[in-house]
């Protein structure tokens, strides 16, 4: 059976999430080697599993939790990421979204927390929302199991999705095309992907990679890329430019997705 790799941002929902789209099945153990919780159960169709990862603001991983979430993208075969994302969060939540769809395989976005967002006076457009990421986005109340069906439906039926490019600026790509020409052909991951974790300066990305080829080439170009980012004007560092190319991403997204109602003064009122 196919695996279904649930990933979201901690609080988002994904528990009750999991909870709704799984049966009565449930295998609960521990990720080998740490001591964070691994949850895996069938979906209601019977046909998947699903995996729940920890949950997780980035793949970099500074904590133990991050870490399990890049070494499963490494080391397990699965068929689709299941990303629920926190519509009343969206600029902090999709920075993760960004980095599993640069991974590349299909994807489909359980929008949750709209009952949340809408309290907010936020109205989010949906089907533009999937437009701009090129994947579908299912509106959800996972706390009490609506949007299941559709959710399901939509994770049966999704196909490997139009490959999801962020472009960065001159120095970053230069630093993704000559890292993707060190990495083997055999790998099978995105080499765009590898190329900018070893960026991010992903450590789980480097012992991955160091049990293939040799890492000095790649952490010189890393360096020499860091140094090319801090003499910019703005001063910052290579993560923080990532991060903020991101950043600027969507904003524009929200820009064209979110509308706000009058409700947004009530609530500073
Ligand atoms: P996790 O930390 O991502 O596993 O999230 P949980 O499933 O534990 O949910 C965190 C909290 O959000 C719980 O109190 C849930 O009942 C609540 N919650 C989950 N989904 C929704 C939703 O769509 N709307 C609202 N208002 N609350 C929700
Ligand atoms: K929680
Ligand atoms: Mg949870």
């Amino acid at each position: 059976m196919s695996q279904i790799a649930l990933f979201g941002n901690p609080n988002t929902g994904k528990t009750s999430l999991f909870n709704n789209l799984t049966g009565s099945y449930e295998y609960v153990g521990n990720w080998s080697g740490v001591t964070v919780e691994k949850k895996v159960g069938i979906l209601r169709s019977r046909d998947a599993y699903v995996v729940d990862l920890p949950g997780v603001y980035s793949l970099h991983p500074l904590s133990r939790d991050e870490g399990v979430a890049t070494d499963f993208l490494l080391t397990e075969s699965f068929s689709t990421i299941l990303n629920i994302v926190d519509a009343s969060q969206l600029k902090r939540n999709l920075h993760l979204t960004i980095q599993l769809l640069e991974f590349g395989k299909p994807l489909v976005i359980a929008l949750n927390m709209i009952d949340v967002a809408e309290r907010r006076g936020m109205k989010i457009d949906v089907k533009k929302l999937a437009d701009r990421f090129g994947v579908p986005v299912v509106p959800v109340v996972a706390r009490i199991g609506k949007g299941m069906d559709e959710l399901t439906e939509k994770l049966r039926s999704v196909e490997q999705t139009k490959p999801f490019t962020l472009t960065y600026d001159d120095v970053i790509e230069t630093a993704i095309a000559t890292i993707s020409s060190y990495l083997p052909d055999d790998i099978e991951r995105s080499k765009r992907w590898l190329a900018l974790q070893c960026l991010e300066g992903n450590e789980r990305v480097y012992e991955y990679l160091r049990a293939k080829i040799a890492l000095e080439p790649i952490l010189a170009i890393r360096k020499q890329t860091e140094e090319s980012i801090r003499q910019l004007p703005h001063g910052r560092s290579l993560r923080e430019r990532l991060h903020h190319f991101r950043e600027t991403f969507i904003e524009a997204v929200l820009e064209d997705v979110v509308v706000w109602t009058e409700k947004r003064s009530l609530t500073w009122t």
